[in-house]
């Protein structure tokens, strides 16, 4: 595997980050996760412009253009003669010394690593998924925003321990006022009638791409499309409902918190919404060449 970092391509064994980098120390950065489907990434740009907000937000200038960035992208994916897989974009503050200030740190540390992707099993994306709520609130949007794409995940990485523990894959998050939020790295949606319906972002959830991709197919096969607030009981008598994501892509959900959702099974919309969505990845994107 061949790993970008700050402008050099090297080999996995080469590819070191200092322990005084404050995305180390502090989990002090943001990150990005990417598909790439028959040798066209997918949404780049939608994840370029999220990678800069997120960095934005947190005060953290990306010592390069969009551009470049896109460029050392494109390269380390040629460099690893990938055609489908998993890049993750990382920009963490920098090194520093051992104090939170990030005056400290002079340059921040840019990473590209671009791999093959393993999936949820084929079986969970045939039979469903099932989830149970977990007692770990997602953060308030007063503190990290959850719209930050920031290195520190333990919450949602407690969140998982706290399903796991439970004998669950996923945990279902409500948000501090007990609102449903999301799962731990997926977004969350429900099917009721002709409506497809998805937390707002003031509820505190990362903007998901793919969710914005899936609202946009559903809209195209003439479903309403809502974001608005509702809460466990909402999901519970929901006809369907699916979670959604870079990695996971569209994963139906079958029972939450031991209630079976619709029939038990994956419903007939959670299927066109998926074939649509696998049409799109194989024609959208930007090819590699
Ligand atoms: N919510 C959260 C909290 C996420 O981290 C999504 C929703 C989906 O967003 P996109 O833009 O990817 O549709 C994410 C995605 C993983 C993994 O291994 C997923 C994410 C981050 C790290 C790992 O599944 N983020």
């Amino acid at each position: 595997m061949v790993i970008y970092i700050d402008g050099q391509f090297l080999s996995e064994e080469e590819a070191k980050i200092s322990v005084l980098d404050h995305g180390y120390l502090y989990g002090d950065g943001v990150f990005e996760g990417i598909r790439m489907y028959s040798g066209c990434i997918f949404k780049l740009k939608e994840h370029i412009d999220r990678l800069y907000d997120s960095a934005r937000a947190i005060m953290l200038d990306i010592p390069m253009g969009k551009d470049e960035l896109i460029s050392a992208i494109v390269d380390t994916v040629k460099k690893n003669n990938l055609s489908d897989g998993y890049i993750r974009v990382v920009v963490s503050r920098g090194v520093g010394d051992l104090g939170l200030d990030p005056r400290k740190c002079p340059r921040p540390t840019v990473v590209v690593i671009a791999d093959k992707i393993k999936l949820y099993p084929e079986e969970l994306y045939k039979n469903g998924l099932e989830i149970i709520t977990v007692p770990i609130r997602r953060n308030i949007p007063e503190a990290v925003n959850p719209q930050v794409k920031s290195l520190n995940y333990l919450n949602n990485i407690l969140a998982k321990i706290e399903a796991i523990h439970r004998g669950y894959e996923e945990a279902l998050m409500l948000n501090h006022e007990g609102y449903v939020a999301e799962c731990t790295g997926d977004n969350i949606f429900m099917i009721k009638g002709n409506n497809l319906v998805t937390p707002p972002t003031s509820v505190g959830v990362l903007k998901g791409i793919t969710a914005r991709t899936v609202m946009d197919i559903a809209l195209e096969i003439g479903m309403e499309v809502r974001e608005e607030r509702f809460t466990r009981y909402d999901l519970y008598t929901s006809e369907e409902v699916f979670l959604t994501g870079t990695a996971a892509e569209i994963i139906p959900v079958v029972k939450i918190d031991d209630r079976i959702i619709g029939d038990g099974r994956p419903g007939s919309r959670t299927w066109q919404i998926i074939d649509r969505f696998r049409q799109l990845t194989t024609v959208d994107g930007v090819k590699v060449q």
